[in-house]
């Protein structure tokens, strides 16, 4: 076992580093503010390679894997928690497609998703299935060599910018989760709609938005994997995200400890620098150690990917914590900042915004918690 990045992760690590500080912190409060996508800093990404770590060189990916994956999420987040978003919407298709896709799939879109010259999502969740997947109601009904897509999606990050969509809907819904289907929609085709959802609490760089399905043809060569296969599909690309997601929630806890550090040694209240206050220390320290546990489970989750083990435990631990760790640290943060905190003058605000959404994103911590208790008890194992 060993703890330390080897060199080829240290330079990945620097390079995302110095992507983020230079170009991604000088306009990240702005962008928030206006609610601006940065699609040429999304871009950049695709051409530094961040998108391709997970997928092989023959598909024009780095394949420098889920470690090097969580290092990176975790550096842009550390910066713009918006902007990590971008990860996994190119990752969650890409992935799939590698995994469940045809060669020819494979070899037409996901270089293209690896550069970032095609923009993609995936839409799981609907007004009545968030936590339940298996409730959605969009179906695909096959008719000659197309299959005809009617229903609609919510909370779908990227949805109003995104090139395509990898779409989960039933085809045979008396089947139940062994019914559903996965499909590569082009969402620039007729009978596709996207409205933008305008009011978020936090994540305002990162568009998100519903997906209407009228009766759109969907070819029948862009159904992903077999008839039937769409559950397991969702579930394994879902353990890819979960992972980056939780790469995110320790960049802002991150954000949000160094921040912490540096305005407890320069406020001082009563005399002193408010670092020398037990209470303060108190919460420093719960900070340093959660994050470094969230890394290090987030790290033991990502190598078992690598190694191809099972790891949907070790996934959903990672995630779970990651998220609570992201929203402690900002708590903490907004306290030691006190009036400032509150104000717009630091991005110590932005932070706490944007760290609530890791309890609710790619799986709520209650959805983790379930996974991890039956697994506990004995009644349902997680890595099966
Ligand atoms: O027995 P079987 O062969 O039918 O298979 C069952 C099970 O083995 C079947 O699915 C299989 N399965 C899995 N397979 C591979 C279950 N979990 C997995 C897995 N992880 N990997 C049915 O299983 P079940 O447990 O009976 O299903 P269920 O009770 O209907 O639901 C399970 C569960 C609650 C875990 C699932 O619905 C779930 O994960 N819900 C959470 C949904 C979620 O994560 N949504 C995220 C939306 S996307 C998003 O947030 C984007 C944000 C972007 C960003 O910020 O990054």
């Amino acid at each position: 076992m060993d703890f330390q990045l080897n060199e080829e992760l240290q330079a990945i690590q620097e390079a995302a580093r110095e992507f983020a500080e230079k170009e991604v912190a000088p306009t990240a409060d702005d962008d928030d503010r206006e609610h601006r996508f940065r699609l040429d800093l999304v871009r950049k990404m695709g051409e530094l390679g961040f998108f391709g770590c997970t997928i092989p060189e023959e598909y024009g990916g780095t394949n420098s894997g889920f470690v090097s994956l969580v290092i990176i999420t975790e550096e842009i987040a550390r910066i713009h928690s918006s902007l990590r978003v971008a990860i996994n919407m190119q990752l969650g298709p890409s992935r799939a497609l590698v995994e469940f896709g045809t060669e020819e799939q494979k070899k037409r879109y996901v270089p293209k998703l690896v550069t970032a010259e095609l923009l993609s999502c995936f839409a799981i969740t609907e007004p009545d299935a968030g936590s339940d997947v298996a409730a959605m109601r969009t179906r695909a009904t096959r008719k000659g060599d197309c299959y005809r897509l009617n229903g609609s999606k919510t909370w779908i990050s990227n949805a109003q910018v995104a090139d395509i969509a990898l779409v989960y809907a039933y085809t045979e819904p008396e089947k139940k989760h062994r019914g559903m289907s996965a499909f590569l929609v082009d969402l620039h085709q007729s009978g596709v709609a996207a409205k933008a959802i305008e009011e978020k609490l936090g994540t305002n760089a990162s568009p998100t938005g519903e997906l209407f399905f009228d009766n759109c043809a969907v070819p029948a060569e862009n159904l992903v994997g077999k008839e039937g296969d769409g559950f397991k599909i969702c579930m394994t690309e879902l353990n890819h995200t979960r992972l980056s997601c939780g790469a995110g929630a320790v960049g802002v806890a991150r954000a949000c400890r160094e921040a912490a550090v540096s305005y407890a040694n320069q406020r001082s209240q009563f005399g002193q620098k408010i670092g020398q206050y037990q209470m303060i220390q108190d919460m420093i320290a719960q900070m340093v150690v959660q994050e470094e546990a969230a890394r290090l489970l987030l790290y033991r989750a990502a190598a078992l990917k690598d190694e191809g083990r099972p790891n949907t435990l070790e996934t959903s631990m990672a995630k779970y914590y990651a998220g609570e760790t992201a929203a402690f640290a900002s708590d903490c943060a907004l306290k030691i900042y006190g009036a400032w905190g509150y104000s717009k003058e630091y991005p110590v605000e932005r932070y706490f915004r944007d760290s609530r959404s890791y309890q609710i994103v790619e799986g709520s911590a209650n959805i983790q918690k379930l996974i991890i208790a039956q697994d506990a008890l004995g009644y349902r194992k997680a890595n099966r």
